[in-house]
């Protein structure tokens, strides 16, 4: 019998990844999607056809009641969220009642149809905000320092403790930054390499940035999801960081995409205040030292290749609009 998963988020960057892979192995998928007016399905089109999509939102719990009873999944992995962080100040209702509380709602309502089922929480190296140590791991004291940091600290202890007052298989993958070719425009990654390929295509004449200094530990978004799943592939749950070790700055970020069209990014990148934040996280590098050995985990992709391939991606979107 194929084993089923249900995932929330299944219509953003890491759902479409994790969806694609749970279906390689086998798995009957099912994604939860929240009701809009207009179809939001680009990133799993290629795949829609194979995946049972379901009505549901974070912000209800009864919807996922109710979705738990009729597919009765063996794996839950709740990737939904408000998940940009300059978002989260202007919206910190929002972002607390389904980035914190809409895990409080997915859990209960495991717990409730099926307390077996396995549940994968997306945490986020965002938790350690103002960090108190480098690199961080697992036990690094967490200091949030936006409205989402704090509202993925409040995900992240009641995955703890669902997990210890109700014996739930619950893990939390603390993941850092992970990128691709589909990820969100606002995110800087993307907003630079698509920006890149616009200012090639002679579409756009600079691209307004904010904070050129902070660094990220950034890896790609298909490795990363397979961390998710191996995760829920263990005897016991537990708590994960993964990430590549690596932290590079914006600024470098900026100087390789730039590089990868043959374009000088000096004469196209300006400073935009409206893109700095309230309170910043200047830097954020994981040890993903206990995943790689327990669960066997290892990335494929290094920050040179994800530069270059989201770069090339978003030359190629760019040429096919044009055409
Ligand atoms: P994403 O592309 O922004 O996708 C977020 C998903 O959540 C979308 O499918 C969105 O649906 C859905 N969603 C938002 N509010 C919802 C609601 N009220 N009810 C149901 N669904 C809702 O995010 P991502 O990059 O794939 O990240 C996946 C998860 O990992 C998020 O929880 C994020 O916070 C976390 N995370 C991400 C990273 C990273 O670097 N990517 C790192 C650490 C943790 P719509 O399509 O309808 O908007
Ligand atoms: O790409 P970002 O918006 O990602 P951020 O804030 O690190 O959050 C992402 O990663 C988290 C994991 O650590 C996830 F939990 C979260 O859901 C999300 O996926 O910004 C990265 C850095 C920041 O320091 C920001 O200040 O880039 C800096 N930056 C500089 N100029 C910019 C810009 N960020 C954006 N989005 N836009 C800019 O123009």
């Amino acid at each position: 019998m194929a084993k089923r998963a249900l995932i929330t988020g299944v219509t953003g960057q890491d759902g479409s990844y994790l969806a694609e892979l749970l279906l390689d192995q086998g798995y009957e998928v099912s994604g939860m999607v929240r009701r809009s007016s207009t179809i939001n399905f680009e990133r799993i089109a290629h795949i829609q056809d194979r995946i049972n999509l379901v009505a549901g939102d974070l912000l209800d719990e009864v919807s996922m009641i109710n979705i738990l009873k009729e597919i009765r999944p063996q794996e839950v992995y709740n990737l939904a969220a408000q998940s940009f962080v300059q978002t989260s100040w202007n919206q910190p209702v929002l972002t607390g009642e389904t980035t914190a509380l809409g895990v409080t709602r997915v859990l209960d309502a495991v717990r409730t149809v099926d307390p077996e089922i396995r549940f994968y929480q997306a945490s986020s190296s965002e938790m350690f905000g103002k960090v108190q140590e480098v690199p961080q791991v697992e036990t690094t004291p967490f200091y949030p320092r936006s409205p989402y940091g704090v509202a993925k600290v409040y995900g992240h202890w009641i995955t703890v403790n669902y997990r210890e007052s109700y014996d739930l298989h619950a893990s939390s993958g603390i993941l850092f930054n992970h990128e691709s070719p589909r990820r969100g425009l606002e995110f800087v990654t993307r907003k630079v390499t698509h920006g890149v390929a616009r200012i090639a295509a002679g579409l756009q004449d600079n691209l307004a940035l904010g904070n050129l200094d902070a660094q990220r530990d950034w890896g790609f978004a298909a490795d990363y999801v397979r961390a998710m799943w191996l995760m829920l592939q263990q005897d016991q749950p537990d708590d994960y960081v993964v990430a590549t070790g690596e932290t590079h700055s914006v600024k470098e970020l900026v100087e390789l995409s730039f590089a990868a069209a043959d374009l000088d990014w000096e004469k196209y990148v300006v400073m935009d205040e409206r893109f700095l934040r309230p309170a910043e996280v200047d830097l954020l590098v994981g040890d993903p030292a206990k995943a790689e050995k327990v669960l066997g985990w290892h990335r494929d992709v290094d920050f040179a290749q994800l530069v270059q391939m989201m770069v090339e991606a978003d030359i190629a979107l760019v040429k096919s609009q044009q055409a």
